[in-house]
């Protein structure tokens, strides 16, 4: 039974589902992808993930893509080290922060990511080699996010990204004054899910926030969330991220 992961640096999507399949203590070859040099977005990757996203889950010729759909499949395949409850509600529990996470979080920290690093990278492209690299991108969205990047993203949908940022932090820091983990009493995806794309490197991408202050309960979460052994080896997987851009999107090294 063969597994093989297909990802960039262990931050938000590649570390998301990174961190599963060593919390399970599983055998993968790792496949780095690059997103520097747009690999994503060529032909060999492409055949394996029409979308031209990572990361991408092989497992013996099957193609699983989308972390929340990776990391279900990792559960049902590997459940012999559970990170989804096993009772309907506690699983109910976890899928309702997957999906705010999923559709309030992950897209407000990319937007300030992307501003900050891929906006230096897309302008150190020439004009008429990024418009050859942008039809080369099969989602819409995505061209039109690395055209915005580009240019620079609003003022107006930097703040407003920034304000939903803000109520997640409040609404997690609530949700661990109630229960020892996000979706209840037991580690589970959905810790998995916020600790990639937000609580991470919220404190260093945000300082202005003053996430201590704000959310003390979140920071002890975090560092027990970054404590754990198969937390530390997926963050200990290789970045490639040229050090001078990686302090803006707040990557662990
Ligand atoms: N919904 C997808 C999102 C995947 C995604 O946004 N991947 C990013 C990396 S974090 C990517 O491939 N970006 C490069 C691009 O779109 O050009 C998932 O959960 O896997």
């Amino acid at each position: 039974m063969a597994l093989r992961y297909y990802h960039a640096e262990p931050v938000a999507n590649s570390l998301k589902s990174m961190i599963p399949l060593k919390e399970k203590g599983l055998e993968f070859e790792s496949v780095y992808v690059d997103l520097h040099k747009f690999e994503q977005h060529s032909d060999w990757f492409v055949k394996i993930n029409p979308e031209g996203q990572v990361p991408v889950l092989d497992h013996d010729g099957q193609i699983i893509t989308h972390t929340t759909v990776i990391n279900e499949y990792l559960e049902d395949v590997f459940p012999d080290i559970p990170l989804r409850p096993r009772d309907p509600v506690g699983a109910a529990r976890m899928r309702y922060w997957n999906k705010f996470i999923d559709e309030h979080v992950m897209n407000h920290v990319s937007m300030h990511g992307w501003h900050r690093m891929v906006g230096v990278i897309a302008r150190n492209i020439e004009s008429g080699e990024f418009e050859k690299l942008l039809e080369n991108i099969p989602l819409p969205d995505q061209r039109k996010k690395w055209l915005t990047a580009r240019s620079g993203f609003s003022e107006a949908d930097l703040a407003n990204a920034t304000d939903k940022i803000v109520y997640a932090v409040e609404k997690v820091e609530k949700q661990l004054g109630e229960t020892r983990w996000i979706a209840g009493d037991d580690f589970t995806l959905a810790d998995i899910n916020f600790y990639s794309h937000c609580g991470m490197m919220v404190e260093r991408m945000f300082p202005d926030l003053d996430i201590a202050q704000r959310a003390p309960r979140l920071v002890e979460w975090r560092d027990r969330m970054s404590a754990r052994d198969g937390v530390a080896a997926a963050l200990a997987m290789p970045d490639h991220t040229n050090p001078a851009l990686r302090t803006f999107t707040g990557h662990a090294r």
